[in-house]
């Protein structure tokens, strides 16, 4: 291996070893062509062998010797390690000569044997791997998996300081203890019933979205896409605060600060999740005053953002809580989003703004007004869908109930929530109502005043059960209301309130349907069997309390009572509360459904019909449609961020 040494390693020299034309001792230049062979090909052998050593060497050892060579260049010789500093953490001393060759032999030397070491160990590591059952391998990497999550969660969902702003006067928190003796009787019968809802919930369903009280297991809908959210923990805490439950409101509180977690891959109502879980939280900390529930309604809001993320800016209904992308409800007309459910988010947002300073939740809700009061409306009527690509409306259909209702809730509660100066919300309050008045609002023969739905220029004289809430709704109007209207609204309030406890009274459990029809000599009971059933709603009782609130009629009290008697009956089993399927049987099945708003709602308004009025004054409260408080803000004295012109 010596003779290759001793020749040019330059290619160039080769060709220069013809006869006479070198500087090579003349011997040389007389090689015989086959000896000339011979030579090149040991050369070419040696020059393979090089780049072969060179490319096989493992990629760390190559790139440390290349490293080595470009410092021993590049870098100026100095004497701080400064970033000569290796990986090991031993300095490398630059340029010394042969001594330096010994040091980078005994370097390679090294750094074989640790590559033979890793080798050795990878092959050792995947020998182990190769004898673990299919099982622990999986178990591994889960493990793994849960890792990097948690270190991700850490890092994305850190508690951002939120601004300090001066808490609005919260009022009549608790207590409200009526000071007639049966009177209280009542309301501790509604207590123990609220209990039972919690209990059973906390026995057999905690963690999921609702209850099923009769299979006592846990229930969810595709409200909450497939998340497990503990809906029934966040929609009920603030019914155990204002009920005085404490330890059940601490265990409720604790699974919230423990256990909720909005980082998951779940496509979910826009709506209902603002209602149920930002409303619920938010009433959460206002009445509480534990920072927790506002910093997990701020988490959940800036998921919801995205849904804006549309051409005009009226949201999707649907959002995934992960990837932020949505879209429209299947059956909603032509790709539309729903008047009920974009309507319904001003209140949340202006809160949502008003405790983080960030102008952007006021400004999606604002831009949704704004481009509403461009719209034309047909018959000044809001229809019910609105393309949220071309900014149409969909198909022509106006109700109170289901698709409408709390849209129209909302504009009057944002007047009453800014502390009566967003006046703007309650003009186009008035308007509506007025249409409403005129195309939907009809009496029976009967004498009954119920509200219709509008299907493109034709009224159908059926009344939802959800519409029911608009008594409650025009009472609390009644105050404010245009050309001294206050006694038309406040009797318009108590007429649907009669209607709607006939569409109870006329059944054989005491228990109001889904919905009810005004024709064919029938009046305010349910048809088809399909709108026959209950299933815990609150908006009569609702309506009922609004009522008791403004008239101190004592009938009010009466019909609520008589509700709570027959869901005490009918609905109650061991395992909780059940909505029934048919109100007209004597022998009715159960839907096995524990409704989250039966403990947000139903058994809410039930407790504050039997409390006395200084229990959540009605002039420093305003209730969101799922029935969370939230105080008034009184925007006169306050400048939100991002009330400047709206813009998306
Ligand atoms: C509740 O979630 C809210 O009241 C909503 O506005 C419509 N109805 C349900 C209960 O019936």
């Amino acid at each position: 291996m010596t003779t290759p040494a001793l020749l040019p390693l330059s290619g160039r020299r080769i060709p220069t070893l013809s006869p006479g034309a070198s500087s090579f001792p003349h011997h040389r230049a007389t090689l015989r062509l086959s000896e000339k062979f011979i030579l090149l090909l040991i050369l070419s052998a040696f020059i393979t062998l090089c780049f072969g050593a060179f490319f096989f060497l493992p990629d760390n050892s190559k790139h440390k010797r290349f490293d080595l060579g470009l410092e021993d260049v590049l870098i100026p010789h100095i004497d701080t390690p400064k970033e000569g500093k290796h990986a090991s953490g031993q300095v490398i001393i630059h340029g010394q000569g042969g001594h330096d060759e010994h040091r980078h032999r005994e370097e390679e030397e090294s750094l074989r044997d640790k590559i033979r070491a890793d080798h050795e160990r990878a092959l050792q590591e995947a020998k182990e791997k190769l004898r673990k059952s299919r099982e622990e391998l999986k178990a591994e990497i889960q493990t793994e998996k849960n890792k990097v999550m948690e270190d991700l969660k850490k890092k994305d969902v850190g508690p951002k300081p939120l601004p300090p702003v001066p808490m609005p006067k919260v009022v009549g928190v608790s207590d409200g203890e009526p000071p007639e003796p049966d009177v209280k009787e009542k309301r501790d019968k509604i207590r123990e019933m609220m209990k039972h809802a919690w209990d059973s919930y906390r026995q057999y369903g905690w963690g999921h979205n609702e209850l099923k009280p009769i299979a006592k297991k846990g229930h969810s809908t595709n409200i909450f896409g497939s998340s497990q959210l503990g809906a029934t923990i966040v929609d009920a805490v603030d019914t155990l605060y204002i009920m005085g439950l404490h330890e059940e409101f601490k265990d409720g509180q604790e699974w919230i600060e423990q256990n909720l977690d909005f980082s998951v891959n779940a496509e979910v109502s826009v709506f209902e999740v603002n209602i149920r879980f930002i409303g619920g939280l938010l009433a959460a900390y206002y009445l509480s005053g534990q920072e927790v529930f506002k910093l997990k309604a701020v988490q959940l809001a800036e998921k919801l953002l995205p849904a804006f993320n549309t051409p005009t800016g009226i949201p999707w209904a649907m959002v995934n809580l992960k990837s932020g992308v949505g879209r429209n409800w299947g059956w909603a007309s032509a790709g539309s989003s729903i008047l009920a459910e974009f309507g319904t988010l001003h209140m949340e947002f202006v809160h949502l703004t008003y405790l983080t300073g960030n102008p952007a939740y006021y400004q999606k809700v604002m831009h949704i007004r704004k481009l509403l009061a461009k719209m034309d409306r047909p018959n000044g009527l809001y229809p019910n869908y609105l393309n949220p690509r071309t900014g149409r409306w969909g198909q022509h259909h106006t109700s109170v109930g289901g698709l409408g209702d709390s849209f129209y809730e909302y504009l009057l509660k944002a007047w009453l929530m800014s502390d009566k100066t967003d006046t703007e919300a309650r003009k186009t309050y008035d308007d509506a109502i007025e249409a409403i008045e005129r195309h939907l609002v009809r009496k029976s023969n009967g004498g009954l005043t119920f509200i219709g739905e509008w299907k493109n220029g034709h009224l159908e004289r059926k009344m939802g059960h959800l519409a029911c809430f608009a008594g409650g709704m025009f009472a609390l109007g009644a105050d404010g209301s245009p050309d001294d209207k206050a006694g038309h609204y406040l009797q318009l309030g108590a007429e649907i309130a009669h209607t709607c406890h006939e569409s109870y009274d006329r059944t054989v459990l005491k228990l109001g349907p889904e919905a009810f029809k005004f024709d064919s000599g029938l009046e305010a009971v349910a048809v088809r069997q399909n709108e026959k059933y209950y299933i815990l709603r609150p908006e009569v009782i609702e309506t009922y309390w609004y009522m008791w609130r403004f008239t101190h009629d004592p009938k009010y009290r009466q019909w609520g009572w008589e509700a709570v008697q027959a869901i005490d009956k009918y609905c109650r089993v061991s395992g909780g509360f059940s909505g029934v399927k048919d109100v007209y049987s004597s022998n009715p099945t159960y839907d096995d459904v524990q409704q989250s708003f039966f403990l947000a709602e139903t058994l809410k308004y039930l407790y504050l019909l039997f409390s006395s009025d200084d229990l959540l004054p009605l002039e420093n409260w305003v209730f969101n449609t799922e029935a969370h408080p939230l105080p008034v803000l009184h925007l006169g004295n306050i400048t939100l961020p991002g009330s400047e012109p709206a813009q998306r």
